[in-house]
């Protein structure tokens, strides 16, 4: 049984809920800055983030809405200006300070650093947003804690491929049993299961309906002493909230077998 050394973690719904009024926000933004009648309300951009990476989401939306803008011979250019625009506007929200990571994120990466085990992420959004995200959501200088950032593009096939689990496995010659995923949707889950790895969901308001079979443990939230987690599925905690033994526990737990 190997020990656990390394967590990789999601970014969008994980270390801060960032879709509903964050990403949707920018993506509107965006649409508005280049004339586009388009505007995605909630219940829209819920159905819209079953496809993952917003290049993909917008081509989707035009598959849906406006197939024959899909014609267009810029359409690649086109899409990749629409999606230029949306990341300004969304790192604009980011350096406002105005995105939170989620009860109990920074007080679990920060009991992960005192065991000295090693923190990665493992993303669909863009790099530049990690470094907004991780520049502004605390105090602390979060992107040194990080060795490596997989994110966006880097790999061709998006979650819920495990291509972006791999490249950051292979970058850190990391074996899928020494780790733990932490993810927030069915898409999410689906890559870090691909990938072999052990994982840990927290829902929020757009994936608490998701299927997340073969995960280890599913809360609403990491929680803190104040406001404590919900568990969904999963172990009795040591805890109200998701401490790094519990996370130790369930990656022993989990790895025995393997
Ligand atoms: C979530 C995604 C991303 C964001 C939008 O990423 O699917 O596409 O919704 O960000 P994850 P971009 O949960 O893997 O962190 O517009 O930069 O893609
Ligand atoms: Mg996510």
């Amino acid at each position: 049984m190997k020990q656990l050394t390394t967590l990789i973690f999601d970014v969008d719904g994980t270390l801060a809920d960032t879709e509903r009024d964050g990403h949707r926000v920018a993506f509107n933004a965006a649409f508005q800055h280049n004339n586009l009648a388009w505007d995605w309300d909630i219940a829209t951009y819920g159905d819209l983030l079953s496809v993952t990476g917003g290049k993909e989401r917008i081509k989707y939306f035009l598959s849906l809405k406006h197939p024959d803008l899909l014609k267009r011979t810029d359409l690649e250019q086109w899409v990749a200006q629409l999606h230029k625009d949306k990341t300004r506007f969304y790192t604009d929200m980011l350096q406002q300070g105005n995105i939170p990571f989620r009860p109990g994120v920074l007080r679990l990466l920060q009991e992960a650093r005192e065991k000295g085990l090693r923190l990665t992420i493992a993303t669909t959004t863009t790099p530049e947003n990690v470094t907004y995200l991780l520049d502004h959501a605390s105090d602390e200088k979060l992107l040194d804690w990080f060795e490596c950032i997989g994110a966006g593009d880097i790999v061709s096939a998006k979650k819920p491929a495990p291509d972006i689990y791999h490249y950051v496995m292979q970058q850190l010659s990391l074996s899928p049993a020494e780790c733990i995923a932490f993810e927030d949707s069915e898409n999410g889950i689906r890559a870090s299961l691909a990938a072999a790895l052990t994982t840990i969901i927290s829902t929020n308001d757009y994936t608490r309906p998701h299927d997340f079979s073969g995960a280890a443990l599913v809360l609403n939230q990491y929680g803190e002493a104040d406001n404590p987690c919900q568990v969904i599925e999963g172990p009795v905690l040591s805890h109200d909230y998701l401490t790094i033994d519990d996370v130790m526990a369930i990656h022993q737990q989990s790895t025995e077998h393997k």
